[in-house]
């Protein structure tokens, strides 16, 4: 109860035009008030970084009628409300975004002008991202909150606030370098901090008996530390509506600052050492993408997490006065991964431990309450954690999962009598050799749905990871072919076209992305051909000037740019892209230069600290570069381009820039992709093989505006079993010749130590059969040169890929999820003041 009466006038400000206000005139008052009163400074000589934070406090300000009008529709209301899980939320820069939310970015772009200095691009570029993500897993988080707030959807996100995000790449001697990502050094005006909503979360400890009021046995969770989680919101307004969601992320502070009792003892290192403890918890972010390390601090910042967010979901259900028993009905969860899934526990534990309900009815309202995304197949990416590891932090969730396995198991006895192999398969302890927790079967048993993440991946799931799941439950399993939000990817990444489209398919096509169907009738139209290649082209340079500043390389925008950006893995295979560059250019080398066009191949990625080979592949990737861009014998025809530290400023710059977007991986190894609808969605054509969504994406676009090349899942898994690399070298002409160029030091200045591990593990296992997809590759890399050479019909065909490419709008994603899945509607935000 608020100590405040209810009655009390609301601030001025609120819903007064000076702070809610979209006009140039508003946001310049709104910009001079937080110069002087919030940065404490004066507008002469306001340095472009106080200009940045004046400007999105202003906006910021704006949002928060919309924002505290969502809550409070909320609160009061009984409405399912989403509550995405997710140890990653990469939300990229907010400031530009927001001010296409909220469609005021000419206006802030006058206000600026009237301080007269920067300009708004300059202003936005000073913008820290926070890095609180790997790659492609928590980018989705952030596109499926963007298009949650557009859809009007009630939803929270919920994750950690990471002190230190992913670390930014800097390139020194052609070896990636890792440097702490300080994302909050200059102040981030994008949160707001809610101390009064911390919550207490347990670690380590035991577990004891003991009987309740009337004498039933129950057991109680002693834990021998705690910490305290801070919400930090940051709010997402969705494109042009009042919704105004939220991720809610906790940081973690001690519970006390420090321990007197040491401290009048005079021992002042002890008095600290528990704040320190505590705080490492949201310290860092785990810089690997997909693959699992392990590490007990890792499961400590799951748990720290998701228990917060629980505890503030079943907070926010007393607010609605409504009892525990129906919190099914007022919060849905999706686990984005297995990351979170230790909220399978953690809700049994509070509801049946601290909330007292029976087991029967707890599991009801858990198994309603959560559904699981998978994300891989990979499996080195499936969580396990050792069962000594697990108890020792979390006593009393290994009880309830011992629990649950129990009872699951004797489910599949009835199901399968004697089948004591499909029980030790199944089971979500792990028993042969160290025992281990399975995260993944944890999620699966619990879960009212699991979903991959493309048509192929979710069927792969079914077939290939968790056949004896799919056989007990059918029913449970679905696809939910990823999205990405044309509103940031689109609208605000690539300003020409976002004019061109305005004036082809009307303003509001961000919010009606079906809309881009309209296009295809233009595509043979020459005179918009025209226009299309000029958006391009200025997208191009755009993204030159960038190398250009990062790289000294020089690029010519009117060659063919041919890009690969994502995280460095062997199974994404940027070493085949690597070889193909080398063919080309031992093509050029021989004056074979039939049929090749000018071509930029560029690469961006970041390699995580501890994966030597995807190290030694920026390393080799390096190397091409600079010995290829030095070759006068190039002419003009190949120039190949590292971008450092890739993150979602640096893809807004690359996605409308791409001609060519590789998507090579090895057929059944990348989930889907995300990156891939970006460069489509964007007019680029892919080059790709049959792997997660370019299969939709090629159904989507039409055969003949894709590259196809490589051999299916099924051809590789009957590779598989007698697959001898080295056979396939002779295959392809010049390669022989490419390999010992590699082994002899041609691209490390003559050592010819430096690539001779990568060479071999080509040539010698390859177990992502780069030689095996070769010689299909060059087929499909000269046919896009062919394509090239014809600007008519490569025109054609790119105008096509974003005329067809609506389907991978994360609004068509989330509007399944809430149907299929979720069971949510949209709630619109009623509000006094208008939205433009
Ligand atoms: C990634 C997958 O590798 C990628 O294919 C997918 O598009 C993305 O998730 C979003 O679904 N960590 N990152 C991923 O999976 C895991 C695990």
């Amino acid at each position: 109860s608020s100590p405040v009466p209810h009655g009390i006038p609301v601030p001025a400000s609120y819903g007064d035009p000076q702070r809610n206000g979209l006009t140039a005139n508003d946001l310049f008052d709104g910009m001079a008030e937080h110069l002087f009163y919030t940065l404490g400074t004066r507008a002469e000589g306001a340095s472009v970084h106080d200009l940045y934070m004046a400007l999105s406090h202003a906006v910021r300000d704006r949002l928060m009628t919309r924002h505290l009008a969502t809550k409070d529709q909320l609160r009061a209301g009984s409405a399912k409300v989403v509550a995405y899980f997710s140890a990653e939320f990469l939300i990229g820069p907010q400031l530009g975004n927001n001010l296409l939310m909220l469609g005021m970015q000419a206006e802030a772009a006058e206000a600026l002008r009237r301080f007269g200095g920067p300009g708004l691009d300059q202003v936005l570029d000073v913008e820290e991202e926070p890095g609180l993500g790997n790659g492609g897993l928590g980018r989705l988080a952030a596109c499926y909150l963007e298009s949650l707030a557009s859809l009007e959807f009630p939803a929270s996100g919920y994750g950690i606030r990471y002190e230190f995000g992913i670390f930014d790449q800097a390139i020194r001697d052609g070896w990636q370098v890792e440097i702490t990502d300080k994302w909050l050094k200059g102040g981030w005006p994008w949160e707001l901090v809610y101390p009064a909503q911390s919550v207490s979360v347990g670690f380590g400890g035991h577990v004891e008996s003991y009987g309740d009021e009337q004498g039933a046995e129950r057991r109680r969770w002693l834990p021998a530390h705690r910490a305290l989680g801070v919400p930090h919101d940051v709010p997402v307004l969705g494109y042009r509506v009042n919704s105004c969601d939220r991720i809610r992320l906790w940081r973690a502070v001690a519970a006390e600052s420090f321990d007197v009792h040491a401290f009048n003892e005079g021992d002042f290192q002890r008095a600290v050492q528990e704040k320190v403890a505590s705080e490492t918890l949201s310290k860092v972010l785990y810089p690997n993408d997909g693959t699992d390390q392990g590490k007990r601090l890792r499961l400590e910042q799951q748990h720290f997490f998701v228990s917060c967010s629980l505890q503030d979901m079943l907070r926010t259900l007393a607010l609605r006065g409504a009892p525990v028993q129906s919190f099914a009905e007022h919060w849905t969860v999706q686990l984005n991964d297995t990351h979170p899934s230790i909220a399978v526990a953690e809700l049994m534990r509070l509801l049946v431990d601290e909330h007292r309900l029976g087991w029967d009815e707890a599991w009801t309202i858990t198994t309603a309450s959560i559904a699981y995304t998978n994300h891989t197949l990979l499996p080195e990416a499936l969580e396990r954690w050792e069962v000594g590891l697990f108890g020792s932090l979390l006593p009393r969730h290994l009880e309830i999962i011992y629990e649950i396995n129990a009872r699951f198991l004797q489910q599949v006895r009835l199901h399968a009598p004697g089948d004591l192999d499909l029980l030790r398969r199944v089971s979500i302890i792990h028993e042969d050799g160290t025992k281990a927790v399975r995260m993944a079967h944890l999620a699966t048993v619990a879960a009212h749905h699991v979903n991959g993440v493309a048509a192929l991946h979710s069927q792969l799931v079914k077939t290939d990871l968790f056949p004896d799941f799919a056989a007990l439950w059918p029913g449970k399993f679905t696809n939910v072919t990823n999205g990405v939000t044309p509103r940031r990817w689109l609208a605000l990444a690539n300003p020409p076209l976002a004019r061109l489209l305005g004036e082809t398919l009307g303003d509001d096509w961000p919010a009606h992305i079906e809309r881009l169907r309209q296009l295809e009738p233009l595509a043979t139209d020459s005179g918009f051909q025209q226009r299309w290649a000029a958006c391009k082209l200025a997208c191009k340079r755009r993204l030159a000037g960038v190398i250009a500043e990062q790289s000294q390389v020089l690029v010519d925008p009117t060659s063919l740019f041919d890009i690969q950006v994502k995280r460095i893995h062997e199974y994404k295979r940027q070493h085949l892209n690597a070889l193909q560059v080398v063919l080309q250019y031992l093509r050029i080398k021989h004056g074979e230069t039939e049929g090749m066009v000018p071509r930029t191949v560029i690469f961006g990625g970041k390699a995580a600290p501890g994966y030597w080979m995807a190290k030694l592949i920026i390393r080799f990737i390096s190397g091409i570069a600079e010995t290829i861009n030095a070759d006068p014998d190039n002419r003009g025809l190949l120039r190949v381009a590292f971008l450092a530290d890739y993150n979602v400023k640096l893809g807004e710059r690359v996605y409308p820039a791409a001609d060519l977007s590789e998507q090579i991986s090895t057929a059944g190894l990348e989930a889907s992709g995300t990156g891939n609808m970006k460069f489509a969605l964007n007019g680029a054509l892919t080059i790709g093989t049959l792997d997660g969504a370019n299969v939709e994406i090629r159904q989507q676009v039409g055969t003949d505006n894709f590259f196809l090349f490589g051999h299916t899942t099924e051809q590789i898994a009957e590779l598989r079993s007698d697959y001898r690399p080295w056979e396939w070298v002779e295959k392809v002409p010049l390669l022989r010749e490419a390999l010992d160029l590699i082994e002899r030091g041609h691209f490390s200045n003559g050592d010819g130590e430096l690539f001779r591990p990568l060479v071999q593990n080509i040539v010698g296992r390859d177990s992502y059969f780069l030689l095996a997809d070769l010689p299909d590759y060059l087929v499909s890399q000269n046919d896009a040169s062919r394509l090239w050479a014809d600007p008519s019909a490569w025109q054609r065909a790119s105008i096509l890929n974003t005329a067809r490419s609506g389907y991978f709008s994360s609004d068509r994603a989330i509007r399944e999820y809430a149907e299929r899945v979720w069971g949510v509607e949209p709630l619109p935000v009623a509000m006094g003041c208008e939205v433009s």
